[in-house]
């Protein structure tokens, strides 16, 4: 039944802010919600996600060839998705509403290094309030593998489902022995939030994403929800296909399944991703030690808040941190100053986007990118 999933109390608030979501199209970000759909988490922590299988990441260091590396980028890709957009859901019963990050809050977080896959590191900071754009650099040195970008997304209300257009890419770079490179310009897929009549909001995949290498290798990932070719939820079929002009030597292959449980290759049957085995969250420094931008310490408060039903004290905290913000930007306006990112520089074009997403004709042709300076912690203790 429509609001099944939806307290009591709150259905009337739930109702409006369906109604809400409707009319405002672009940032969802800044609307109120109700107390039940609320979610403790910042979304700061969501480029986590990327890298809860670190050894996936790590071994894509591994593969012989170009070919052998675009498979294994992604087979790394594919087991994020179960993470990126089914955990909330399995942690808190449904998709919920994350923590809208200020303008300089940060997250920092490592993997450790086990069995030799080397030390992986995570930082996170929000480059920008309105519209919020994250931006995030993940890096294993040892393999010499790092993962630069950033996150936007517009909405839209299409029969009775929130779409979500992820603006922004990825970027991975693999060094290779020879002292060469090998780049692959990750694009994002498009999401439509479903069950929300039910007060039961989950995630399903729309559309394609690509992942083109600078070897030529593209991967092309065709998302499909219920009742569609496979008829399950969470479904994909990807592609691997050759560079151009490489003639037949080269074999194009598929994989199809479901990305938050199996997926084979479609001309041998083989596993190809398997995500029903545990994962392996980010390890993050105690909230004591954090600084005040720190996204743990920052919101600690109103997650408390939220995680105890406390919700008077979650919203009087929040509009204290976001008092404090308006506060700050004016007095940036009155100093004729403006926020200086600490990890990240702004540039408008991105050169490596430009040159893969031709290789494949992405539209648009360019795209800004978020520069990591870095001068990320050092993380000694991990
Ligand atoms: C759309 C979303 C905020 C953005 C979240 C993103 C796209 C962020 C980047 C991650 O890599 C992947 C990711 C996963 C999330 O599924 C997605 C969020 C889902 C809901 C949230 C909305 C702003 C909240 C809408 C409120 C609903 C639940 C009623």
């Amino acid at each position: 039944q429509p609001g099944d999933a939806v307290p009591a109390s709150q259905k009337s608030t739930w109702t409006q802010f369906i109604k809400s979501i409707a009319n405002v199209s672009g940032d969802l970000s800044s609307l109120t919600a109700p107390p039940f759909i609320l979610s403790p988490v910042s979304l700061t922590e969501f480029p986590a996600y990327w890298c809860e299988r670190p050894d996936l990441f790590a071994t894509i260091a591994e593969g012989k060839t170009p070919e052998d590396r675009a498979r294994r980028v992604l087979k790394w890709f594919i087991s994020t998705l179960k993470g990126q957009y089914t955990s909330r859901n399995e942690t808190m019963g449904s998709e919920k509403k994350p923590l809208n990050p200020v303008l300089g809050e940060l997250f920092y977080g490592h993997w450790p290094d086990r069995d030799g896959r080397g030390l992986t590191t995570l930082v996170v900071e929000q480059v920008s309030h309105h519209p919020p754009i994250t931006a995030y650099h993940i890096a294993n040195p040892s393999r010499g593998i790092t993962l630069q970008g950033h996150n936007a997304q517009k909405t839209s209300f299409s029969g009775g489902n929130i779409i979500v257009k992820q603006v922004g890419h990825a970027t991975l770079t693999v060094s290779l022995r020879d002292g060469k490179k090998e780049d692959y310009l990750i694009t994002l897929p498009r999401l439509r939030i479903e069950g929300l009549w039910y007060g039961s909001p989950y995630i399903e995949l729309t559309e394609s994403s690509y992942i083109q290498s600078s070897s030529g290798w593209l991967s092309t990932i065709k998302y499909q929800g219920k009742g569609y070719f496979s008829g399950k939820s969470h479904s994909f079929k990807a592609d691997l296909t050759p560079p151009i002009g490489s003639g037949s030597s080269y074999r194009a292959s598929s994989f199809e399944g479901q990305w938050n449980t199996t997926s084979k290759n479609l001309r041998t049957g083989a596993v190809f991703t398997d995500v029903t085995g545990p994962k392996e969250e980010v390890t993050v420094g105690p909230v004591d030690d954090q600084t005040e931008w720190e996204s743990r310490r920052l919101w600690h408060k109103v997650a408390k808040g939220i995680r105890e039903s406390d919700f008077e004290t979650a919203a009087r905290e929040k509009g204290r941190i976001e008092n404090e913000q308006r506060q700050r930007r004016r007095d940036e306006a009155t100093a004729g100053t403006t926020w200086e990112l600490k990890h990240f520089t702004h540039e408008d074009d991105d050169p490596l986007y430009e040159r893969l997403g031709r290789l494949f004709k992405l539209v648009p042709p360019t795209e800004d990118v978020y520069v990591f300076k870095n001068n990320g912690p050092t993380f000694e203790d991990a």
